[in-house]
């Protein structure tokens, strides 16, 4: 059969009030530029004209200014899953205009293929090429876009032109079949590739192609700073005494690392440490730093589900390609993110909390226990299955008005049970094997800021005898104080008496 080729505000024409939309890609990378700008459109035009018009968005993981972005200012959402990290995402979220649930990135296919979340009628995937007969290159994210393909009856491609369209080979999209007596995913060391280099869907379902030219525009990292740098060599150094201590193999395992400005600080600092050996990754986002490592020899392979590179990387990978192509491979998030791979390869995970409590319970999606930052992401994913789990953070935020480390955690993405090192630019906790009462010792000592040390002394001491000495009137006190005075250390147990 001939595709045809349509424009985006014809795309948009076939989206219908209350669908639920899968959008492919993983971050900004591989997510659709053009057709989410349309629906906007169409959103701002239905409501003008008095009718209603929300849709469900479904992806992989966050996205870009084009499709949250655009689509929340037109008040075009409905519910949204699994994750999101722009401005005014978070906004309607947290007043309540956008209906979210914050899930493992792993859980999304299988639990859509469940048939726990409904149809998707629509895909949306941006793709370097698709075939007459169904087959589609992506682009640079993968996310859960075989499976949004699999479901929908209708499947509208964005073929970027601005990517290369020599892609093929770079991606392994394989899907699990559905228990019962489903059988194991044989990744065994993290360059395997089990599937195929293409999603195969029926022609028919193809009910258009937009043409886009247009780069991801992932947003360029904050310098490292001193305190990040603190952060990275602080995990540099506890990896290497692991090491020299036979704790971890001497050929090293792989390694995964969340996003943000922190992650991108300890990968540089990994990479200059010569006491690290040559690692691979098997992570979610392979950001700028992974792509430095590999060019230095420091990094061996990569395996994730999205190339997250600023423009200036973007470039140079390019220009590239077949330097990278044995070095890199793009699954879809539950094959990423698998915890059944993470815990068969060993990972040693590193992720970011918000905020962790005295007993290593983590934090990591809500600003005061109530508003959503950006959601658990693959942290959960990863951090639950690790062969080691590290959590790391400035041990203040808020220019020291607030503590990152509490009492108690406001919000639980990540229990004590799961938790294994607690890393601040002030020294790492290491709970392995610890007690409540030894881990807070721990986390007092090495991780909380001097400016809290004294507050979390004193109020890890005002309740004895019991395993776990929380005061329940003050265990929030922190988070109280901050809501009063916008300064925690200004916390006075004496009100909690
Ligand atoms: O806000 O810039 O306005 O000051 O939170 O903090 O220190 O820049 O750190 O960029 O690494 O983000 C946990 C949000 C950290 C992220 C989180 C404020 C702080 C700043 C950001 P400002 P930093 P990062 C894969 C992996 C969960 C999901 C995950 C995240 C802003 O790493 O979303 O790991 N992780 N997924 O000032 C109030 C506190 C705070 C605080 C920091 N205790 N209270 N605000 N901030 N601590 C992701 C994917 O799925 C793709």
């Amino acid at each position: 059969m001939s595709l045809k080729f349509i424009t985006a505000e014809e795309a948009a024409s076939y989206i219908e009030n209350d669908e639920n939309v899968g959008f492919g890609g993983f971050t900004a990378a591989g997510t659709p530029k053009v057709v989410s700008v349309a629906i906007a459109k169409k959103a701002e035009k239905e409501h003008a004209a008095g009718r209603p018009f929300k849709i469900g968005v479904f992806t992989g993981a966050s996205t870009s200014d084009n499709v949250d972005g655009v689509l929340s200012r037109a008040k075009a959402i409905k519910t949204r899953t699994p994750y999101q990290s722009t401005k005014d995402s978070r906004t309607a979220i947290n007043n309540n205009e956008i209906d979210y649930f914050d899930i493992h990135l792993s859980h999304l296919a299988q639990n859509l293929r469940y048939g726990f979340y409904g149809k998707i009628n629509t895909a949306i995937i941006e793709a370097v090429d698709v075939t007459e007969n169904g087959e589609i290159t992506l682009g640079i994210g993968v996310g859960a876009a075989p499976t949004y393909c699999n479901m929908a009856d209708k499947i509208i491609i964005e073929l970027n032109r601005h990517l290369p369209q020599n892609l093929y080979g770079f991606h392994d999209i394989y899907e699990p079949i559905n228990p019962p007596y489903r059988k194991e995913i044989p990744i065994y060391k993290p360059s395997d590739r089990i599937g195929s280099p293409v999603i195969k869907v029926d022609p028919h379902k193809i009910i258009g192609i937009v043409e886009t030219n247009l780069p991801d525009n992932v947003k360029e990292f904050a310098p490292v700073d001193e305190v990040t740098t603190r952060i990275g060599d602080n995990v540099c150094n506890f990896l290497v005494s692991q090491l020299k201590k036979g704790l971890i193999p001497k050929e090293f395992l792989p390694l995964q690392s969340g996003v943000g400005n922190i992650a991108n600080a300890v990968l540089s600092g990994l990479g200059n440490s010569p006491d690290v050996p040559v690692f691979e990754m098997y992570t979610e986002v392979v950001q700028d730093a992974v792509i430095k490592l590999m060019k230095e020899g420091k990094c061996r392979f990569a395996s994730g589900c999205s190339l997250t590179i600023s423009n200036t990387v973007e470039e140079e990978v390019f220009s590239n390609l077949d330097f990278f192509r044995n070095k890199l491979v793009l699954r879809p998030g539950e094959i990423s993110n698998n915890p059944e791979i993470v815990r068969r390869l060993g990972i040693i995970t590193i992720n970011t909390a918000l905020e962790a409590d005295i007993f290593g319970n983590v934090n990591s999606t809500h600003v005061v226990g109530t508003k959503m930052m950006n959601g658990i992401g693959g942290s959960g994913d990863f951090t639950r299955n690790s062969y080691i789990s590290i959590f790391t953070c400035p041990s203040v935020a808020k220019g020291g008005n607030i503590s990152a480390i509490v009492p108690m955690v406001s919000h639980l993405d990540h229990s004590e049970h799961s938790v294994d090192i607690l890393i601040t630019e002030q020294g790492v906790a290491d709970l392995r094997g610890k007690s409540p009462i030894q881990r807070a010792k721990e986390i007092i000592e090495n991780c909380a800021n001097p400016a809290y040390k004294q507050l979390l002394w004193d109020y890890l001491n005002m309740t004895k005898n019991v395993h776990t000495p929380h005061n329940l009137k003050a265990c929030f006190g922190f988070h109280l104080e901050f809501i009063k005075s916008g300064n925690m250390a200004l916390t006075n147990w004496a009100d909690y008496k």
